[in-house]
């Protein structure tokens, strides 16, 4: 590829866009912040970057004739939109499914763009998860919003229902799930189970607590979409990113709180909260993680949850490839793993609070 100087790219993500052949990531895409950004005056003159991997670590740049030319955006997340097993791909401005052969078609909600309040706001990190458990995967937009500190202004995260359709509608839910809006700025945003209840929550790097920990909207569960905010908002603290893993291995979700101001320090936050059981399924299989959908079902049949894995998404963070999937009150569920290549795997019967690594079965390990 020809390099291009001056690209800021405050996320970036690697997903077999084209279904490539092999252990081959076969596209990586970058997004560049929006031009008008006086501080950042090298930023914006591209736009993102789609690059086709040609393997040996040799890119090509693929984004003219794709339909993702001239975007500026602070974050990109990958999953299947439409559920033609295909990844398709949400970013902070706009929202495109996958024509296959890296060619992409804009299906951006009317009402999807961040209106400013000052100067420096845009929308930021943004995450995919299924919130109300319909089968379809919806849409959570962090915001970068400098009014919420500045003009005492309060902005939410917003949360997009998708409608299931072939090319996907989405409807704009926040207020009326209840995504109280914030004081201060949640640039980064993910889907988890926090509580592992079995209704994926979303973290936010905004802080509550009085400042002291991060904020929570708490996924109420049910066939309305509703949420609850942590305790203490009112602190202008943020963390300008927030991944989310399992660091002590206790089945519960933790989160490295990656703090912006150099004096301050960063903070690991350890859940200690109460917790339903769980299950984690990761893949053995080299190069074929990413797009792998895992489907948790009660021994009845209904299913309690669906997770894609994938490595990107947010504002600034990354995560593992690695489904995890809170259960509530089961103790033994049914899994289904779904292959990139529309491969099914069934794992009738499995127990609880464990990580499953597939193929090789269950283990203590990881
Ligand atoms: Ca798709
Ligand atoms: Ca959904
Ligand atoms: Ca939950
Ligand atoms: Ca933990």
């Amino acid at each position: 590829m020809t390099p291009r100087g001056g690209l800021i790219a405050p996320s970036s993500l690697s997903v077999d866009f084209d279904r490539g052949e092999g252990w081959r990531w076969r596209a990586a895409v970058g997004f560049s912040q929006r031009s008008s950004w006086s501080r950042w005056p090298n930023s914006g003159e591209t736009g993102g970057l789609l690059l086709h991997n040609e393997g040996s670590l040799q890119f090509t740049d693929a984004t003219d004739g794709s339909g993702l030319e001239g975007i500026f955006a602070l974050s990109a997340a990958a999953g299947d939109l439409n559920g033609d097993g295909s990844p398709d791909l949400a970013i902070s401005t706009a929202v495109f499914v996958n024509q296959g052969g890296l060619g992409f078609l804009e299906v951006t909600p009317d009402d999807y763009a961040a209106i400013p309040i000052g100067d420096e706001d845009d929308a930021a990190g943004v995450t995919l998860g299924d919130l109300n458990r319909d089968g379809f995967t919806d849409i959570v937009v962090g915001q970068h919003y400098r009014a919420a500190v500045e003009f005492d202004s309060e902005v939410p995260v917003r949360v997009f229902l998708n409608d299931g359709g072939d090319d996907p509608g989405f409807e704009d839910v926040t207020e009326s799930a209840g995504l109280t809006p914030l004081p201060t700025l949640a640039p980064h945003v993910q889907v988890a189970d926090i509580d592992n209840d079995s209704w994926p929550d979303i973290l936010t790097s905004a802080s509550s607590g009085d400042g002291t920990t991060l904020a929570v909207y708490r996924n109420l569960g049910g066939s309305d979409l509703a949420f609850d905010i942590s305790d203490g908002l009112g602190s202008d603290q943020y963390w300008i990113g927030a991944p989310v893993v399992d660091v002590d291995h206790d089945g519960r979700l933790d989160a490295f709180a990656v703090e912006w101001e150099p004096s301050l320090p960063s903070m690991m936050f350890r859940n200690a909260g109460e917790s339903g059981h769980w299950v984690e399924v990761s893949m053995g299989v080299p190069g074929r993680r990413v797009g792998t959908l895992v489907t948790v079902s009660s021994l009845d049949g209904t299913v309690i949850g669906r997770q894609e894995i994938s490595v990107g998404g947010g504002y600034s963070s990354g995560r593992l490839p690695v489904a995890h999937l809170g259960l509530g009150g089961e103790s033994v569920v049914d899994i289904t793993i779904t292959l990139p290549d529309g491969t099914v795997h069934e794992l009738p019967g499995i127990a609880a609070d464990q990580h499953l690594r597939w193929p090789e079965g269950c283990s203590a390990g990881r």
